[in-house]
């Protein structure tokens, strides 16, 4: 039995090198690179790597990803006096730093946070560009666009936290740093400043659905690599048939916990949960210092926290019990 406790995938098909469909025949001129195989890359998906499709907006794309990328990192570098070795040494702890506060909304000098803004807005043009690409690539393909529109609520949430926020409080100081360590301890300000953000229910939200996300994603992978053995990797073919895998994975889950997903339903399950982990979290980030000064206030207000200190009552329930078996 232990040969189905498949982990990797273990039988590895290769043919001649697959170009994949040209359904305007447009497409043959602007893929790229010439296909390769890699044995190591055929147990976690393919063997066949390349060709790639750039096309215009993926070449903008690469561009000004790798623009925004040089300028942090040689920003970075200056901070050491180009010395490579401080570098690595110190590299976690390295920052580009958003404007200071007295710019407000206005273009900063390039040493003061001027660079920055420029850096900022080549990671913008990149982040909308591969959007740009994932719709034009679906739509050519003929397929829909539910992976562009979940892309969308990402680009939601790093929208809210570098650009709609930052409006909203009037300061380009609100941006989010650049750097390793130092986007953590902004993460952790942002937190401390507005009143402890466990108390914003969008933040719980968020956590609920990126959880969940992962949840769905474990009990999906699972049921579908534990029915590999019937072909439950073949999904759709195994939907209409008696006692196949598709079959077999659902009775497990209506026998294990009363309901079963159906093979379609699965995968809208996960694509809800995983659009709601940015769309709930940058509601809760736009609400914060422009609505909410201060979460656990808040919270007290609105009946969510009580309004206890955080101290532990003399006594708690259990120890009252042993007390009174005593
Ligand atoms: C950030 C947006 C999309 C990104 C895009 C990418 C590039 C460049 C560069 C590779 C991820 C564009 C950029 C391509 C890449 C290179 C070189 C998506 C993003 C398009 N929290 N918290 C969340 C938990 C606490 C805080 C979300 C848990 C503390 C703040 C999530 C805990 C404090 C913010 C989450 C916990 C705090 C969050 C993020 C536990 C202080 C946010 C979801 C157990 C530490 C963000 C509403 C996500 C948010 C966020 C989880 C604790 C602060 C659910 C599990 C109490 C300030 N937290 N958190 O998908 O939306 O991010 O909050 O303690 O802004 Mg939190």
């Amino acid at each position: 039995m232990a040969e189905y406790q498949n982990i990797f995938t273990q039988v590895q098909v290769r043919g001649p090198a697959e170009v994949g469909l040209d359904p305007k025949g447009i497409l043959q001129a602007e893929r790229g690179g010439t296909p390769r195989f890699s044995n190591l890359l055929g147990w976690m998906g393919n063997a066949q790597l390349g060709p790639i499709h750039l096309g215009m907006f993926g070449v903008i794309s690469v561009y000004m990803f790798a623009v925004w990328f040089l300028l942090v990192g040689f920003n970075m570098l200056g901070q050491v006096d180009y010395n490579f070795y401080e570098f690595i040494k110190q590299g976690f702890w390295l920052a580009m730093e958003p404007p200071p506060e007295e710019y407000g909304l206005s273009m900063p000098p390039l040493n003061e946070g001027g660079m920055y803004m420029i850096a900022s807005m080549c990671l913008l043009i990149s982040v909308i560009s591969w959007w740009i690409r994932s719709y034009i690539r679906a739509n050519e393909l003929g397929m829909g666009k539910h992976i562009c529109w979940a892309f969308a609520a990402a680009i939601w949430l790093f929208l809210v936290l570098g650009l709609f926020r930052p409006l909203a409080m009037g300061s380009w100081s609100e941006m989010v740093p650049y750097g390793i360590f130092p986007h953590l301890d902004w993460t952790n300000y942002f937190s401390l400043n507005y009143g402890n953000l466990f108390y914003n229910p969008f933040h719980a939200l968020c956590i609920v659905f990126l959880y969940g996300s992962a949840l769905l994603f474990a009990m999906h992978g699972a049921t579908i690599l534990a029915v590999s053995r019937y072909g439950g990797d073949r999904e759709l073919e195994q939907i209409y048939d008696r006692g196949t895998a598709s079959e077999r994975a659902a009775l497990f889950w209506r026998w294990t916990m009363g309901f079963n997903a159906s093979m379609e339903g699965i995968h809208r399950w996960a694509w809800w949960f995983a659009i709601l982990v940015p769309i709930t979290g940058g509601i809760g980030i736009l609400l914060t210092g422009t609505v909410v000064d201060d979460w656990r206030e808040w919270a007290i207000v609105h009946n969510f926290a009580a309004e206890l200190e955080y101290s532990v009552p003399e006594c708690s329930a259990v120890c009252e019990r042993l007390t009174a078996a005593n």
